[in-house]
């Protein structure tokens, strides 16, 4: 449909149209004006190769469809769930109350409360009903939790989260050297 072919045109996926993997991880969001921010969590996912499946799906605007989505998710195969939304940002806790998959909410600054509106939205979930809330429009540490997540039962995808984590420290290391040179 058109929304798929906007996500596909909007990720630069070249290969989009190969043989399909199971996905491991569903990325939804409330629409398609959080793209921008949440495409960077399929980047991650894919720099990984962890196969994921990008949807927009609105808990306000597409009660039905998110209902179906979160509740059949695990069946499919899905393991986690990223999910970004904006403002009254209803989509991770509801996803959540729907699945025993983890979730992890990204707070999308969309609105004239600056994101704070959509932080607030996501992380204060009742006891009970749990949403693993990354920092506003920060789609790539909700990437790399799921990849962390994944990797507890997946030693090849932890090994590369420890090589990930050494790379970042080298880049560190390597910029201290040049400022003492
Ligand atoms: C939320 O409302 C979406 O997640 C988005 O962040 C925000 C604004 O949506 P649009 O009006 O741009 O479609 O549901």
């Amino acid at each position: 449909g058109i929304v798929e072919a906007r996500v596909k045109s909007l990720l630069n996926e070249e290969n989009a149209d190969e043989t399909p993997v199971a996905p491991r991880v569903g990325i939804i969001m409330g629409s398609d004006s959080d793209l921008p921010v949440m495409k960077e969590a399929a980047k991650v996912l894919k720099d990984f190769d962890v196969s994921a499946e990008v949807r927009i799906v609105s808990a306000h605007r597409t009660p039905e469809l998110m209902f179906s989505y979160a509740s059949s998710a695990r069946e499919r195969g899905i393991q986690v769930i990223i999910a970004g939304a904006g403002g009254a940002a209803h989509l991770p806790g509801m996803v959540a109350a729907l699945t025993p998959l983890p979730v992890i909410g990204v707070p999308v600054r969309a609105s004239a409360l600056d994101g704070l509106d959509s932080l607030l939205s996501i992380v204060q979930m009742p006891r009970g009903v749990p949403v693993a809330t990354v920092a506003i429009n920060n789609a790539t540490n909700a990437a790399l939790l799921a990849l962390r997540m994944l990797g507890v039962s997946d030693t090849a995808l932890q090994a590369r989260m420890v090589q990930f984590q050494e790379d970042a420290r080298d880049i560190v290391l390597e910029k201290t050297e040049k400022l003492e040179k």
